[in-house]
């Protein structure tokens, strides 16, 4: 059986990573079976330094984009194999905007607006003893800090990055418009990519902010969010 290496869940999301979120939805709508090994010590052995990573017989593979790929490739395209070389050409650009530049926004409301500190650090490091949590917490904020100013991201203001955010979020939703999934009456891989990122800005509700709010504005987005959730939760 796959072993699935993610950090865990967030409330009554399964993950607190987009991306963990998009792998194990992944594999829940294609019917591939899986066991979750949730810590965020898998960073130590996750081979880019990053979760998720995946274990099938022997093999290892990290990141969300190769896990996918390497699903279909194994146990057959059961999720995009409708979409038309139009669609995946849509998907493909759609699924870059949040993974590359959405998630950032993100980010940056969880780790660096100053009022989501405290539930941060209780949320992602309370489970560990004084003080070495207090060590990891700071070592994890100076690290997230420069990630996000390397990105890029992290040169803006809030207010930019706000926009930034709420571009990427008009364009999902007016992509989304009225239908049930981005691309009709069928998921694909970009839904799943999308409920990954929505979930964490609409169904979590430790972290608040401008960019959390902005998301709960689009009433299809919210209405998709949450269809989905009951689609996928356990
Ligand atoms: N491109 C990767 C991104 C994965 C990623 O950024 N994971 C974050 C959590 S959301 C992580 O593990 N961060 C830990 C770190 O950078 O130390 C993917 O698609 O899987």
């Amino acid at each position: 059986m796959i072993k699935l290496y993610n950090f865990g869940p967030i409330g009554d999301v399964c993950d607190a990573s987009p991306f963990c979120v998009k792998v194990e939805t992944y594999m829940k709508l294609a019917g591939i079976t899986y066991e979750t090994y949730s810590d965020a010590q898998n960073l130590r052995k996750a081979p880019k330094g990053k979760l998720p990573f995946i274990e099938d017989n022997g093999k290892v593979i990290a990141d969300s984009s190769f896990i996918l790929k390497y699903l279909k490739e194994t146990y057959g395209d059961k999720i995009d194999g409708h979409l038309s070389a139009t669609d995946q050409a849509i998907a493909h650009a759609f699924i870059k905007m949040i993974d590359e530049n959405l998630y950032w926004v993100m980010i940056h409301a969880r780790w660096l607006l100053p009022h989501n500190k405290e539930v941060l650090n209780r949320l992602f490091f309370g489970a560990i003893p004084f003080p070495l949590n207090k060590l990891i917490a700071f070592k994890a904020h100076g690290d997230v800090k420069q990630n996000i100013n390397k990105h890029g991201m992290g040169r803006h203001s809030d207010q930019e990055i706000l926009e930034l955010g709420n571009a990427d979020l008009l364009a999902l939703a007016n992509l989304l418009g009225a239908k049930t999934y981005f691309f009709g009456e069928q998921p694909s891989s970009l839904d799943i990519t999308a409920y990954g990122i929505l979930s964490q800005l609409i169904l979590v509700s430790d972290f608040t902010g401008p960019i959390f709010d902005q998301a709960k504005t689009y009433k299809n987005l919210v209405d998709f969010t949450y269809r989905f959730h009951e689609k996928v939760k356990s």
